[in-house]
């Protein structure tokens, strides 16, 4: 499995630093909703669950959290913990969100509107759905 991870050009001057993302320039899909999580409990775990459609961008703006990844075949963790990083997760694609540091702030970038039939919140379906399903948007998505 490929981790697909985006490195944000920082604007950096004497008063700090300065992040912008523009969609289809730093996000490869058009955002169409930002949602962030923060005041995570302590040993929460997040997800489970994976996704039809929808393609996404995690960004751990503040404090360090990780993410497992998995497609099925194979299962990746990627630790985020700097704000300047973007984890691409792409639909058909089963993630869980864990070991949040109490200040930890993880910003979505997602390419569609909340939709909850999107959603695969069974792990024996998700894994007779990717089995069967072939529109993964990650193939052929360079590093
Ligand atoms: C994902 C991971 C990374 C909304 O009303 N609108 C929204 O856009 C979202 C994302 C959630 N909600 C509601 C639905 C639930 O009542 O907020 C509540 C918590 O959502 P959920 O349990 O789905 O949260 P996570 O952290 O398990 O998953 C979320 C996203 O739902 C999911 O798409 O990929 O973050």
């Amino acid at each position: 499995m490929q981790v697909i991870k985006y490195v944000f050009q920082p604007h950096g001057d004497d008063r700090g630093q300065l992040i912008a993302l523009e969609e289809f320039r730093d996000i490869p899909f058009r955002i169409k909703r930002v949602y962030y999580m923060y005041d995570t409990a302590k040993d929460v775990i997040r997800g489970f669950h994976a996704h039809r459609h929808l393609q996404q961008i995690l960004v751990c703006i503040h404090g360090s959290c990780k993410i497992r990844l998995d497609n099925g075949k194979e299962k990746k963790v990627v630790p985020l913990e700097k704000p300047y990083e973007g984890l691409y997760v792409s639909n058909n694609m089963w993630r869980e969100m864990y070991d949040f540091s109490p200040d930890a702030v993880l910003m979505v970038l997602a390419s569609e509107l909340y939709d909850e039939s999107d959603y695969i919140r069974n792990y024996e379906d998700f894994l007779e759905y990717v089995e069967n399903c072939d529109d993964t948007a990650a193939k052929g998505k360079g590093e």
